[in-house]
Formats: structure tokens, sequence, C-alpha cells
């Protein structure tokens, strides 16, 4: 039937009239029911080997779109509705957004089941279907308020299936979870089901005012919140609760599934390779021996052999406080079933290194610590086959630095998997002209074989072709402004350079430092020195709600934005904006519009970083350190194409060993440090802000400034400036564009999935 057709005989069943009739409501249902249809008649992708990539976050974003492309039906439906009037992409105005998710672990783990599905291999992903997804972000008085953020809907895409298991809690709570289904749907190929858990008993009337809920009655709140704010106790335990209910539905899952194949269990390994994305599913390795040798009759010895050869564990962060250690009373409270096996396994280790290691080795990797806390990570290195790094700097300072004892101890299990992204979302989707220029100019292969981007190479010195990608960046430049005056209420020049840093609220992304510049910028100006271009800084970024410095970053960059805009003597040459709700959907309307791409880190911390590439992809520059993926791009792009400054990652690791690094001095020698910082305390800043958070936020940079800010601030200012100036030797810069887009496809995550079935998954 022709998709026409298709489309008004279901517009009739659905609505009782014809599509030219409906609301964009009513139409962006009618579309999502239709990609529902359609992904019916595609085949499920299976295998006698398959992974499940057990994440506690897919931050999967709308879905419309996307499906659409995948499903190769995006370019005859919009040609279509554009005959009514309408576009896809206004349409998607109407899709909520499924923010299953914090930021880049999240957002990776979307991306790759759009690979997994892309190259037709056999997977799943497993997690929980949050009925709240990650706060909305409003501002009041300048400062961050989150309020709950719901997205399901009735007829949405969660598919109910009948599987469900039964859950049980210490203190003998016991429930029972529903199996939701999301397709993902491979780029011109078959399907692959994401499973999100949830709970039928779940009550969110729970929810009072803002995201403050009861945290007592787990089930009633279990899946309500993607990690609850976990300053406290309840929200602790809470978040071990979502964990194993999270793994104790995916063993039960791929037990199930094993059993109804006819597979032989002792033989697990064979048919399921589990990728455990950073520690949350942690807690899947003693939940599989639990019930292989309490239910199935396998020996500790055997369960613990077969488990250990099935499950695989990324690391996406080598900040201490983000690494889950949990107290082993909480574990007793909530999972008692798992305490005696987790010692078993902590026990063994010890045994097998009684001889050859010293007690202090042995504290090292020991899984429970001298205050008895459980490393979630340490648990996951002994017991798995493989332990990856999500960028090749971040894979090094794991074998060098972090996890070295572990390395000297298992050195084969160590290896590096640098992230990528989609294209087809983060490209294809968001960046439509510049796809169908590409195909234009060099082809389509690309969107199978991202390397093929580098063909476009040739056409470095072509000024037509220069001038089209300039002509597509301004494009979206103007359609941003316009979104901007209109979310924002601030009005955009799209003439001035569009510096963008989005990401979350963070002191080792260093947006503070971002802020002391443009603070030297407003100085400047004030002081006579304009910039030849106007200058633009766009921010986007949520604060974790108990994270007190980050909010007051924002509070600062919030109290800038008023001070500059609404200074007649400054605005014309400097804007700052900090959009508000920061999410998937922004990203795609901010990542094609930027010509600078923030990317400032303090070196070392940066496991990877996905934005780095989705810029790159757009043809924006990266001004950055080496840091992460930025040490890639570095490489693959060449020092000409690229703006890297500020103290590398072995002078800031030989820092913190140290321990000799003191900001006041570096504030007390110079007086342009001194000038930005004494600014955040000014009375003219303490007019518009709150001395609370501004004088908090001041000390912070004065006495600890952990993330060495000051260290590197004057060398970004020097970089920051180059790039500006360069920025005016239009020829020079849009070169600079061509080669960042040709050399951007070794970050397709078509490839890092290749990479992981080649070492790890081998399916
Ligand atoms: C988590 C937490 C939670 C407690 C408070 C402090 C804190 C700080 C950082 C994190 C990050 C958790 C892991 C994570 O999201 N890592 C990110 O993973 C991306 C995908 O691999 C990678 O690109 C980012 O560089 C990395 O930060």
């Amino acid at each position: 039937m022709k998709l026409e057709t298709r489309l008004e005989k279901l517009s009739e069943t659905m609505y009782k009239k014809p599509v030219k009739a409906l609301t964009k409501k009513e139409l962006c249902q009618l579309l999502l029911q239709l990609s529902k249809d359609l992904c019916e008649d595609k085949r499920v992708i299976d295998g006698y080997r398959k992974v499940y990539y057990i994440s506690a976050e897919f931050l999967v974003g709308k879905l419309l779109s996307n499906n659409l492309i995948n499903l190769g039906v995006y370019d005859e439906l919009e040609e279509i509705l554009n005959t009514y009037g309408f576009s896809i992409s206004e349409l998607e105005e109407e899709e909520p957004e499924p923010s299953l998710g914090n930021g880049g672990l999240g957002r990776l783990a979307a991306c790759f089941m759009d690979s997994i599905a892309t190259l037709g291999l056999p997977g799943e992903g497993i997690g929980l279907n949050y009925h709240f997804g990650l706060f909305k972000q409003v501002f009041k008085d300048h400062l961050q308020m989150a309020e709950k953020n719901d997205w399901i809907e009735k007829n949405g895409w969660l598919k109910k299936t009948n599987v469900s298991f039964n859950v049980t809690f210490g203190g003998g709570e016991k429930v029972v979870s529903t199996l939701y289904d999301l397709d993902v749907i491979g780029y011109h190929n078959g399907i692959v089901k994401l499973h999100l858990f949830d709970l039928e008993s779940l009550d969110e009337g729970l929810v009072k005012k803002g995201i403050d809920f009861d945290k007592t009655a787990i089930d009633k709140n279990l899946t309500l919140f993607l990690y609850p704010d976990d300053s406290d106790k309840a929200g602790n335990l809470l978040r071990i609760y979502q964990q194993y209910f999270m793994v104790s539905n995916a063993a039960q899952l791929i037990i199930k599934e094993m059993k109804d194949k006819g597979y032989d269990l002792y033989e697990l390994d064979k048919h399921a390779v589990i990728q455990i994305n950073d520690t949350h599913p942690t807690m899947v390795i003693p939940e599989l021996i639990r019930i292989l040798t309490q239910e199935e009759g396998f020996t500790m010895e055997d369960a613990v052999q077969v488990v250990s050869r099935s499950v695989a564990y990324t690391n996406h962060t080598i900040l201490s406080e983000a690494l889950e250690k949990w107290p082993l009373s909480y574990l007793e409270q909530v999972v008692p079933q798992l305490v005696p096996i987790i010692k078993e396994l902590h026990n063994r280790i010890e045994k097998k290194h009684r001889q050859d290691m010293t007690k202090e080795e042995r504290a090292a990797i020991s899984i429970i610590d001298g205050e008895d806390r459980v490393h979630m990570a340490h648990l996951d290195i002994h017991y798995g086959i493989s332990v990856n790094g999500v960028a090749a700097i971040h894979t090094d300072i794991l074998k060098n630095t972090e996890l070295h004892n572990f390395y000297q101890l298992y050195p084969e299990k160590f290896n590096n998997k640098t992230n990528g992204i989609t294209f087809r979302r983060w490209l294809l989707s968001c960046n439509r002209e510049l796809a169908a220029y590409l195909d234009d100019l060099i082809g389509t292969d690309y969107r199978k074989d991202a390397t093929a981007l580098e063909r476009l190479l040739k056409y470095r010195n072509d000024p037509k072709v220069l001038d089209r990608l300039s002509e597509i960046k301004m494009k979206h430049k103007k359609e941003l402004t316009a979104f901007i005056e209109k979310n924002e209420g601030v009005k955009l020049d799209p003439d001035s350079i569009f510096d963008i840093q989005i990401k979350r609220m963070h002191e080792y992304k260093r947006q503070q430092m971002n802020a002391l510049y443009i603070i030297h910028k407003y100085l400047e100006i004030k002081g006579g020195k304009k910039p030849k271009r106007p200058i633009t800084c766009i921010f986007g970024a949520k604060a974790a709600p108990a994270y007190v410095i980050a909010k007051d970053i924002i509070h600062l960059l919030l109290v800038l934005q008023e001070i500059i805009n609404k200074d007649p003597a400054v605005s014309p040459y400097l804007k700052v904006v900090f959009v508000t709700n920061y999410n998937v959907s922004y990203a795609e309307k901010l990542i094609p519009a930027c010509d600078i791409s923030e990317q400032i880190s303090l070196a070392s911390k940066e496991a990877s970083g996905t934005g780095n590439m989705k810029f790159m992809l757009n043809g924006a520059v990266t001004l950055g350190t080496d840091d992460g993926a930025n040490v890639e791009i570095h490489g693959l792009v060449g020092d000409d194409n690229i703006y890297i400054f500020g103290a590398d990652s072995d002078t800031v690791i030989d820092h913190y060993k140290k321990a000799d690094y003191v900001s006041k001095k570096l504030y007390e020698k110079s007086k342009v440090i001194k000038e930005a910082v004494d600014f955040i305390v000014s009375e003219k800043a303490l007019k518009v802000g709150h001395k609370e958070n501004l004088e908090r936020l001041y000390k912070e940079l004065l006495n600890k400034d952990w993330f060495m800010t000051l260290l590197d601030l004057e060398s970004y200012i020097k970089r920051k400036d180059e790039m500006l100036a360069d920025f005016e030797d239009r020829d020079k810069w849009k070169k600079m564009m061509l080669v960042n887009i040709a050399k951007a496809g070794f970050f397709s995550s078509d490839r890092t999935i290749e990479e992981y079935n080649r070492d790890i998954w081998k399916l």
C-alpha cells in the first residue's frame, strides 16, 4: 500500500477524519502509530549468542524523526506532510522527551542500541522504566529549580509485554515486575529490544512538590524517578533497591531465555555476554550466582566460573566520588540474600593472594574494604572477562594510575573502546541540510561507513564547497536564534560567533573557567577594547540538585547574563545565554549552530566526552584541553584544526600526587586572574545575584579550586582570543570546519560497537 493511502486509512481508524483535518498533536500520534505498524513488519534480530547491555540509563531522546529515518520513510512522509502544510520536525515538538539518563553515560547507551540494531547484531538493552526522567529545570531568581519531568503517554512508544518476574528484598518485601519494551530500529535493518522494567503497584501520587517524594514505600516508588537525590541515606537505599530490581529482572530474563531456547545453563557464557555499563548493574554478578546455586542446583564453584566468563565491565569515570562503594550494612538491609555471596567472592580473592601479596597490596584490590564498604568496580574487575575505558587517555590512566594494581594482576582484561555517537541522530536527523549536501558531494556511502566522510577532504580548497558549508552553518544559527528568542527571550545576532558549552554542570568540566573568561571580556569591553566581531556565549547544563557549588556556577552565569545583556555599552559585542532545561532535543538544535565547541575539562578528568564528537561532525571547531576523546580529535585533525590549551594530564596528576596546587598563589600573582575572580563578589554582581551563592563560589576558587581553574585560565584566554581572531580569516575557518567534518567518521558508534563485538562480545 502506498504510504499516503496508509496514512489516510490510519487517520480514519484513529480519528475518523482525514489527515488534513488533524491537529498537530493528533498528527504526531498518527505518525507514531504508523512507525509502530511499520515496525511490525521488521525482523527482531536474534542469534545463538547475544549481548545484554545492562544500564541504569538510556537517554534515548525523542524518537519520532529518528525512527522514521531508520525505517527509511522520512523523506517520503515529509513530502506528503508538506502538502498539508506540516513538517515532521514541527510535529516532533509535540512529542515528550524520554530523559531516562543524566548525561553522557546514558546517551552513549542509547547510541549503542542504535548501532547494535543497525549492524544487525543480536543484542538487548535492559534498564528501568522511570516514570519521571531527569528533572525539568526552571530558573527562579537566577537559581536552578527542579520540577518533575513526566514523559509516559497513553499511546506512546512503550509496548507492554506479558513478561513479569518476582523480586524479593530484605525485610521480606516482594514486588512483581512488568516489562515494557521500546523497539530500537536499525538504520535500514531489523529491530532490537530495549527492555525497561517497571512495577504495576507504582503510585505517581507520592510525588509532592518539585521532585520530593516519600522514599520508604518501595512497592509504590521504586521506578518513579531516575537517580533520586542520593545525598541522604534514604536516597542511597532507594538507589540500591533500584539497582537490585534492575539486575534481578535482567538475570531472570536471561536465564528464562536460555531455558526457552533449550540451552544448557552451564553454557551460559556461550550464549550470553552481559555488558555492565558502569557499576550500577554490578549486582547482576552475585544475583546470577545466587539463582544458579539456589534454584538451578549449581555448585558455588561452577556458578562463579560460568558467570565470570559471561560479564564485562565498562568504566566511565575516574572521579572517586562517582565510583560506587556501598556500605555492607545497606546491602544487608536491601539485599541480604546477596551478602553471603559477595563475602564469598571477596574471600576467594583474599585467599588467592594470601601468598603473593602483602596486606597493603591486597587491600588495594579487595572487594570489601576495612570500613566494610563494597567496592562495586572491584567486583566487576575480578569477576569479569573485560575491563574497558572509553577513550585512549582514559584507558591509559586506568591502567597506569587508578586501576594500576588490577592491571598488573589482569593485563589481558584491560582494553580501550573509544566512545562514539550515532550519525543517524547527530547528523542525518539534526542536520538534514548537511547530510543532503554530503550525499550530493561524496555519495551516500558515509551513511553506512562513516570513514567515507574523508572523501570530503579533496574539496578543502574548493571555494564553492566551503561557502556551502558555511551557508548551512548560518542557516542553523538563524534557526537557533529564533528558537532562543522564543524560549529564552534573548535576541541573538547570527553574525556573531556562537561559542557553546553544553554538558552536565560539574566543577571538573569547568564552566566556571568559561564564566571567568566572560568576565574578563566584559571588563575589556568596559575598558574600551572591543572585539572585532560580537561573541555569543551559550550554555546549557543541569546541576545535580544536591551539588551546591555546581548550582552556584549556574547562578553566576545567570547573573552575568543579566548584567551583560542589559548593559547597552557591552551587549552589542558580548551576549550570554544560559538556556533553560537543556536536554537531547535542545542539543539537536544547538550543535549544528555552533562555531566554537567548548571542551575545557581539567586534563585527566573527562573520561571521553561525546558532545565533542557531535560538534565536530557538525562543523564546529574545538577549543579544548588534551583530555578524553579530545586527544583523539586532536590526533585526527592535527594541530592546525583544533585549539588546545592548558596543563596536560601528567602535570595535573603530578599536582594531585604532590598536593602542591595552591590557587591563591596564582590569584595573587596575576592581575588578569585577580580581576576576573574579584568580579564574582563585586558590587555589580552582588546587586543582581545572591551574596551567599557568589561568596561561596568565590571562596571555593580561592581556597580550594579542586579542578585547577586558575591554573589554566590564562592559557585559555589566550587561546580563545587567537581563535576569535582566526574566525575573521574566513577561508581558514571554513577549511577547519571541513576538515573536522571529514575526520569525524572515526567517532561513529558503529565503529565503537564493531570493536566491542570484535574484542569482547564475539557475537
Ligand atoms: C557521576 C557522579 C555521581 C556522583 C557525584 C559526582 C559524579 C560525577 C560524575 C559522574 C559520572 C558518572 C559516569 C559518567 O556519566 N561518565 C561519563 O560517561 C561518558 C560516556 O562514556 C563519557 O563520555 C564522559 O566523559 C563521562 O563523564
